[in-house]
């Protein structure tokens, strides 16, 4: 039979949200290759996706409705239909909100997927705004240096058009790991490296990206914004600040002057630990590269400082003036570019009246604290919060209560898909329509369905269909087809959106946003109520914060640079791991044995204090709780500083846990992110 073409886009969370083309073979995808036009994907995908017709065809895969009939936890489900499935949870739901008000159910979406149809953002948010659900807040990855950039630049998700980095002379990484996270941002790193720009990468680990660099600094987790103060104090030392655009573009300079100026090469070495003359050298860079383009990403925010540390380097640009030039300037997000009309989608104006929001990142305290209501149904799409959220034996605690209702969306039986009541299973990105932004570039996709699901899977928007019916609502919005919703969405009068029509993208794949090409994104101003940059943002006082851009130091991690009292020595890093993507692949025989067995990272010399060598099984604990590691001793890492990596799946290692079972369950300073790479630990041999 004849083979056919599909085109689609990758719904991982990651920042490259590549395109791709299907080929399909008697109903069967049989191969997938990266567009070759796509200006970032560039004709290639990333190793996660070297087996991914396979991984859609995995064995493994959840084909059915399941009802759970062991205790929470154990992994015993029976099939089951979905008249069964779906009367179960809409009767459950009912009695729910009868007795407890909607508030007691919480829809909690996670980023298996970042399609604006089937993801967290998505019109998912329809049917639980009819049902008066508390509205989920997704804390988890981006959103304190989001807020963070909002406070400087005016709008949470914009900054630097990472593509443009081409034309930078001198490049920061600043907390990503590039080459494993956003790797096909490396091809436009290289071709500017190849026209003489000098690369930086500040990481307290020495990745992969950090061993690439021309420089690699290694500060003390959280304490990058003490860093950037420091390199300002050198540019302003050197006489090299942009006058006439601090004049023009910038609010609250004579302030932020002061608190630089405060703000010596020695004393910021003294906070991140980093050599005087290395701090010396790159302010000299910065003072006289121009353009200087900085790249950071989420690794940066996850610290009780992290919304600061993001607002702060934010600010270099603008004593630099790079904001100016193409290749200048700091990117963290580009998602808000995408003007599409996403309260069309969210439909916010079908609640009935206000309900309270709950934070992905506090699903412990939501499950065992939170009262007026007590949450009684818990319905996790797309999510794997046993393995990816912070506090682990608490969030195992609240999953197992038996007053709680859980019904989990799934493709796999993960440890999170242990607890539940109800198991639906759920299509992958080749069985379903999406359409899909980025939040490390600007072009927008479309996802056209390249085979017909197996076994009875369905979409997110078909089972929320399907449940409307069931629960006998008659909002007509609730039964749009997934087409509906993808014009509802693309119809704006943004100039922005001009030309992104649902048929155009059906046509080419993908789209750019209709921006200059390159694109200077605040030539015509910021987005702040001043329309200039603020170092000083008179906004932050209305939620407590200190309106002028500084250092906020860590919660815990800072410890690693003093004589601590604390027992817990060590500040852990656990980011991104180069084969797996948060938790998914970590099921994938291929990826887990390329990642080999889950590592730890330490320094010869907190090693031999603690007799520790390479090859030993260690346990890596605080007060709430640990995971086991294999230790391998190494100066990829910093003295106070050990490093391992996200992703395992808790009942796939020893132990049982992974490393957010040490992870503390609280609010970063901005927008109640997470504090993932904020945490004090020791290390001893496993006994
Ligand atoms: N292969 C792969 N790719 C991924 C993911 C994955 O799991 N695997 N995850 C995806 C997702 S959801 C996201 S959000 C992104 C995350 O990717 P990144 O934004 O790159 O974030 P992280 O992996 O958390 O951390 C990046 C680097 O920051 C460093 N870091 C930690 N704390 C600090 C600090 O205080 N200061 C500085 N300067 N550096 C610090 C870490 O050592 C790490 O090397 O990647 C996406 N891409
Ligand atoms: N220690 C530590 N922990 C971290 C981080 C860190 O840096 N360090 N990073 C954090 C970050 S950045 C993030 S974004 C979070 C991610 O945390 P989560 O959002 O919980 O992401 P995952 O663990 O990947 O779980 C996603 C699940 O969605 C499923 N899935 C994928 N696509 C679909 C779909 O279309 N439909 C349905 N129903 N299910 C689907 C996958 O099978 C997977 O089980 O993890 C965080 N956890
Ligand atoms: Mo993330």
């Amino acid at each position: 039979m004849s083979e056919r073409i599909v085109r689609g886009a990758c719904p991982l969370d990651c920042p490259d949200t590549c395109s791709w083309l299907v080929t399909v073979k008697d109903g069967r995808a049989i191969q997938l290759r990266g567009d070759r036009n796509h200006p970032i994907t560039r004709g290639s995908l990333c190793n996660k996706l070297d087996d991914f017709v396979a991984h859609t065809q995995s064995p493994e895969r959840l084909l059915f409705p399941l009802r759970r009939v062991g205790p929470k936890g154990s992994a015993q489900f029976v099939r089951i239909s979905w008249d069964e499935a779906l009367a179960t949870i809409a009767s459950r739901l009912r009695e729910v909100r009868d007795r407890y008000g909607g508030e007691a159910i919480w829809p909690y979406s996670g980023t298996g997927t970042m399609g604006l149809l089937q993801g967290a953002y998505g019109p998912a948010r329809r049917f639980w705004n009819v049902l008066g659900a508390s509205q989920h807040r997704v804390t988890i990855c981006t959103i304190a240096g989001g807020v963070g950039t909002g406070f400087t630049l005016g709008r949470n998700r914009v900054g630097m058009d990472p593509e443009t980095l081409r034309f930078a002379k001198l490049i920061i990484l600043w907390g990503t790991n590039t080459l494993s996270t956003n790797a096909h941002l490396w091809h436009t790193i290289s071709a500017a490296r190849a026209a003489g720009a000098y690369l930086v990468v500040i990481d307290p680990v020495r990745t992969r990206t950090a061993a690439a660099a021309d420089l690699h600094l290694a500060p003390i987790p959280g304490t990058d914004a003490a860093l950037a103060l420091a390199l300002l104090n050198v540019v302003v030392a050197e006489g090299a600040e942009d006058h006439e655009f601090i004049a023009q573009h910038t609010l609250g300079w004579p302030e932020f002057r002061e608190r630089i100026v405060e703000f010596s090469p020695e004393r910021a070495a003294a906070v991140t630990g980093l050599p005087v003359d290395d701090i010396l050298m790159l302010g000299r860079r910065v003072a006289h590269s121009r353009p200087t383009g900085i790249r950071m990403a989420m690794g940066v925010q996850r610290h009780g400082g992290g919304g600061m540390a993001v607002r702060t380097i934010t600010c270099i640009p603008g004593v630099t003036g790079d904001w100016r030039y193409p290749g200048g300037g700091a990117a963290y997000d580009t998602r808000d570019f995408f003007r599409g009309n996403l309260p069309a989608l969210l439909r916010d104006d079908l609640l009935e009246k206000p309900v309270r929001s709950l934070a992905m990142t506090r699903l412990a305290d939501g499950l065992l604290q939170v009262d007026e209501p007590p949450v009684k149904a818990l319905f996790v799409c797309a999510a794997n919060p046993v393995a990816s959220s912070p506090d682990q034996i608490r969030i195992r605690q609240g999953l197992a209560r038996d007053d709680l209702f859980t019904v989990v969306v799934e493709h796999f039986l993960t440890d999170t898909a242990t607890y539940a009541d109800v198991i639906l299973p759920s299509t992958m990105q080749f069985e379903h329509a999406d359409l899909h932004t980025a939040y490390g570039h600007i072009y927008v996709s479309w996802n056209e369905p390249a085979v017909q699901p197996p076994g009875e899977c369905l979409s997110h928007l078909e089972i929320f269909r399907r449940l409307a019916r069931t629960l006998g609502l008659t909002e007509p919005c609730l039964f749009d087809s997934d087409e509906d919703l993808a014009r509802q969405v693309l119809a704006s009068d943004e100039p922005a959106m001009a030309g992104i029509t649902l048929e155009a993208l059906k046509e080419k794949g993908w789209l750019r946003l209709n921006y200059p090409d390159p694109f200077v994104p605040f030539a015509n101003g910021f987005l702040t109520p001043s329309g200039k940059l603020e170092f000083r943002a008179e906004r932050m006082l209305e939620v407590g914060l200190d309106p002028l851009a500084g250092y906020t130091p860590p919660n815990e991690s800072a410890c690693a640079s003093t004589e601590s009292a604390s027992r817990y020595r060590l500040a852990l890093v656990a980011a991104a791991d180069h084969y797996f993507l948060n938790s998914m692949f970590a099921n994938v025989s291929r990826q887990t044995r390329r990642a080999g067995p889950a590592v730890l990272l330490m320094h010869p010399e907190d090693a031999r204090e603690r007799a520790l060598e390479t090859g030993v099984e260690v346990r890596v604990l605080n007060d709430r709780g640990a995971f086991s590691a294999t230790l391998q001793v190494s100066d990829r890492v910093r003295r106070g500083v050990v490093a391992t990596t996200k992703g395992r799946w808790p009942s796939q290692v020893k132990g049982g846990a992974n490393p957010n079972a040490t992870v503390a369950e609280r609010d970063a300073d901005m927008g109640g992110g997470a504090v993932f790479h904020d945490n004090m630990v020791d290390v001893e041999r496993s006994s």
